[in-house]
């Protein structure tokens, strides 16, 4: 039996429309406190693995933190947990492939990411592509937090990316409404206590804000699961891997 990843929940249809609307959900303090010691020990020892790997070559250097859940067992036993599984089948329906797992600790100096979509299915928006998020330590909307646009998933825009709020406000957002409420779409920085998970729409614009300078690097990653149907760019999985006899394996783990 697999030890809980998460606190006893329902993702309930008011979550699922708030997801609808907005293109993401938090679910604050949802992680176990077991759960995010684990997650931490893991992300730590990926950590240690690209610490390890010596070399100018960045794609080698990258590889265990992108392809995280296949150096460590720990991150590789979440693929298929009976309650991501749970949480990824309420969003996205029966039929649904895991994506990737990626370790999102970064170092301290390098905490912010620019504002970017990722695209999956651009024509066909019955197929579905959701990023779950998990915060271990949380973060605070100035440090390291991440931002959204809420409604921007629903431009379904492929592979969007602007280094500022400035650039995205002239670039794109500018004008825009929300196509179901008719409100100006608007920058939103969200406040996670420890242990939140968020689910997003893999279309949803979003980015990281700055790192306070000499705080702790805090310990996050994402697991994607998206419905199959088409080719996708993010599916960071490597042969082997995908040969390798996982629980659910054989269902989650192919293309289509
Ligand atoms: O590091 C983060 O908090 C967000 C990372 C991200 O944008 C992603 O994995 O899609
Ligand atoms: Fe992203």
């Amino acid at each position: 039996m697999s030890q809980n990843l998460f606190h006893p929940y329902t993702f309930s249809d008011e979550n699922m429309d708030a997801l609808n609307l907005d293109g993401h959900i938090m679910l604050p303090g949802l992680l176990t406190d077991s759960a995010s010691g684990l997650l931490r020990e893991a992300l730590d020892r990926i950590v240690a693995q690209v610490d390890a790997i010596n070399t100018d070559d960045m794609e080698t250097k990258r590889r265990p933190k992108k392809h995280a859940a296949e150096y460590d067992e720990y991150l590789q036993s979440l693929i298929a947990h009976p309650q991501i599984l749970d949480l990824a089948r309420r969003v996205l329906g029966p039929s649904i492939r895991w994506d990737h797992c990626v370790s999102l600790v970064r170092a301290a100096e390098k905490l912010l990411l620019d504002w970017h979509t990722h695209d999956y299915a651009q024509s066909n928006p019955a197929l579905g592509f959701i990023r779950i998020f998990v915060y271990i330590e949380g973060f605070k909307p100035d440090d390291g937090g991440l931002k959204v646009v809420p409604g921007s998933h629903l431009f379904r825009e492929r592979s969007l990316h602007f280094a500022t709020d400035e650039e995205l406000i002239e670039g794109w957002l500018h004008g825009k409404t929300h196509p179901q409420t008719g409100e100006p779409l608007q920058i939103q920085y969200l406040d996670a206590p420890p242990g939140t998970v968020i689910v997003m729409w893999t279309h949803t614009l979003h980015g990281v804000t700055a790192k306070l300078p000499g705080t702790h690097t805090p310990h996050a990653v994402v697991y994607a699961y998206r419905n199959p149907g088409e080719p996708s760019e993010a599916r960071w999985i490597s042969e082997e891997f995908e040969k390798k006899s996982i629980p659910a394996g054989e269902e989650l783990l192919p293309l289509y």
